[in-house]
């Protein structure tokens, strides 16, 4: 038992101190549906401060005391208006030079003016949501502890009505500390950037208003007639009400009952209705309206669905020819421009792809919207990786509410059609009954995808034996042969040896290059060697018949703090384009030839000498006879 002192200090002596800011949590259940609402920034400039020791939490900062309770001036340890600024959202590791490498606490806060829309109390409830702080944050408005939020790449939500007044401060503290028992743990092979990175919002929703509201073609529904349409409907408020779904351009106006705050309904799709492909990326605006309250999402209707080793888009087998992406640039870290994601998606479309793999959280909501529109395929991921605390409860209910909050948040867009639960875990019992609660979660929030996860090959024995497949619909494997396993000729060998009746996407292989490194295909890290795993891999993975899909690693060189030496200076360079975006290296020629050969599209030699210049040129044919090269690197 603690031992009672008569002197002890809370603010200096308890070391539970965070214990009181645990409750209301932010959790998927909370989300709101913000598609088409009109949204009050407080991006803009804050106030910050590295807080290393927690002394915000620890001492009650956010209380704002400045004088004792006989008004005696305190001495005090912040000054909230003098501390510096930082211009949010932003990873605070791209914003001072000094911030590079920080990882631990920071404090956030500012003040904003509120005007309510309306004099009448609970007509208007006011929502702040965060899109995105890196990994555990907590709100406090106007001296009050709003709530907390765990995980680093989901959005989340605090009803903030009866805490706002005119004049407010916000205080938020953030900490990306990397802990065992969070999700990811602390190793990762990518950069823990640190920071309130996507955007903070206010929303005004009248007193009962539609919290979540999905839309999709029914999978299997097209094999007989036009499909059917399945709606959901969520309220605020265990109600009974009318709701009203539009489509004008489909000329549906559709009343839905709505009993004790939610509905279920299914409808033919209408006669016209096209089909969203990453070729004809059609799109629909619809409104969903209720009471007061009307929301609008641009939504494309398709269906995804496994039958046997195949994938079925629209009930049509496609190949997925997908490269993997991490959300990261060279001068914004994590927190990019539409610009940004524009240009990614562009070049993966230039590279031939219909697919892209999000790895290894959940990218931007933006990502996923650009992709509806601009037709790209997408693999969504929850930061299910390597050595979870596969043990502990708490980090399977945060894991799994990280999965329920990406799925809320992006269960409308068509492009999105592979939810992974994780990646490389080592197959241990504990790990297989984690990852199978996370599928069964997957599957319980939404019915309409496959379900997927990147799993390791049993290299030993040969073969892809995770048991975890059982649990999948799909099969990712990441074989590195050719780069961590020297000897290419076991790949053959593997995917003969593995009796796989699901279909499989190699979610991973890939090389080290260094931009513009030059050399002959047996030496490591030239653009000569990664082109010739690239021209084998695709040779021998073309070949195989329930191989219905590859994100090779990875589109761009990206920061990495693992990669030491001087070569790679802390940067992962198995990116088929260098971290600047400028310079694509050999093995792009080689993966757009591939692609572009799999698509049916011009001849690929053709295109690739157009736009050979030395540099971006392939190394002369015969070249793989050499075969790779053997060792660690
Ligand atoms: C992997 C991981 C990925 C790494 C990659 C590498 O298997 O899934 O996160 O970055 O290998 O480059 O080693």
């Amino acid at each position: 038992m603690k031992q009672e002192s008569r002197n002890s200090d809370a603010t200096i002596h308890d070391a539970d101190y965070a214990a009181i800011f645990e409750g209301c949590k932010a959790v998927a259940e909370s989300r709101l549906f913000t598609a088409g609402r009109r949204s009050e920034a407080l991006d803009g400039d804050w106030n910050y401060a590295v807080d290393q020791y927690d002394t915000c939490l620890r001492a009650g900062w956010y209380k704002e005391e400045y004088s004792d309770a006989q008004g005696r001036p305190l001495p005090v340890d912040f000054s909230f208006d003098d501390w510096p600024v930082m211009h949010l959202p932003c990873c605070w590791n791209m914003a001072e030079p000094e911030l590079k490498l920080y990882e631990g606490g920071m404090v956030f806060t500012r003040r904003f003016r509120f005007k309510s829309k309306t004099a009448e109390a609970g007509k208007e409830r006011v929502f702040l949501r965060i899109g995105a702080a890196n990994y555990v944050c907590r709100v406090f408005l106007n001296k009050e502890y709003v709530g907390m939020h765990r995980g680093g790449s989901t959005p989340f939500c605090f009803e903030v009505t009866d805490l706002l007044a005119e004049d407010n401060r916000i205080l938020i503290t953030c900490d990306n500390t990397r802990r065992d028992t969070q999700v990811p743990m602390r190793n990762t092979d990518w950069f823990n950037y640190g920071g309130i990175y996507r955007s903070i919002e206010l929303f005004r929703l009248p007193a009962v208003f539609i919290r979540d509201f999905g839309i999709s073609l029914r999978r299997g529904s097209l094999e007989h007639g036009r499909g059917m349409l399945d709606v959901s409907v969520e309220l605020s408020d265990k109600t009974d009400a009318a709701a009203q779904l539009l489509i004008p351009r489909l000329g549906i106006s559709q009343e839905i009952p709505v009993h004790g705050g939610k509905a279920e309904i299914s409808m033919e799709a209408p006669e016209g209705l096209q089909l969203w492909t990453p070729e004809d990326p059609q799109l629909y605006g619809v409104t969903l309206r209720c009471g007061e309250d009307s929301v609008t999402d641009d939504v494309g209707f398709r269906t995804i669905e496994v039958s046997g080793t195949d994938i079925l888009l629209n009930g049509k087998p496609v190949f997925l020819r997908g490269v993997s992406c991490h959300e990261d640039s060279e001068r914004r870290g994590k927190a990019l421009t539409t610009e940004d994601r524009t240009g990614i998606i562009t070049i993966a479309k230039e590279l031939g792809c219909n697919f892209m793999r999000l790895a290894h959280y959940p990218h931007s909501e933006e990502m996923s919207r650009l992709a509806d529109r601009m037709g790209i395929l997408l693999w969504e991921e929850v930061p299910v990786y390597w050595a979870i605390a596969f043990e502990d409860p708490d980090t399977l209910e945060d894991a799994s509410n990280q999965l329920r909050e990406m799925i809320c948040r992006d269960r409308n867009r068509a492009s999105v059609i592979i939810w992974s639960v994780g990646n490389e875990n080592a197959d241990t019992d504990a790990r297989y009954r984690f990852m199978c609660t996370l599928a069964d979660t997957a599957r319980n929030s939404d019915p309409t995808r496959p379900v997927s996860a990147a799993c390791l090959v049993n290299f030993p024995r040969e073969v892809i034996d995770d048991r975890l497949a059982d649990a999948l619909d799909i099969i990712g494997v990441n074989e590195y042969c050719g780069w961590y396993i020297p000897d290419f000729s076991i790949l053959p060998r593997i995917l003969k040896n593995s009796r796989l009746t699901k279909p499989v996407i190699i979610s991973e292989f890939g090389a080290g290059a260094k931009s513009g490194k030059h050399g002959n295909v047996q030496e490591r890290w030239t653009e000569e060697y990664q082109a010739e795993v690239y021209r084998r891999q695709t040779e021998t993975l073309g070949g195989i018949p329930y191989i219905k899909g590859m994100t090779p690693w990875i589109l761009f060189d990206f920061r990495c703090p693992r990669r030491t030496s001087v070569l790679q200076n802390y940067y992962n360079l198995k990116g088929l384009v260098s971290a600047d975006r400028r310079h694509r290296k050999m093995a792009f020629s080689v993966l757009q030839a591939f692609y572009r050969k799999l698509a049916g599209s011009p001849d690929p030699e053709e295109t690739l000498h157009e736009k050979t210049d030395g540099s971006d040129a392939c190394p002369a044919d015969g070249a793989h006879e050499n075969g790779l090269a053997s060792g660690a690197h």
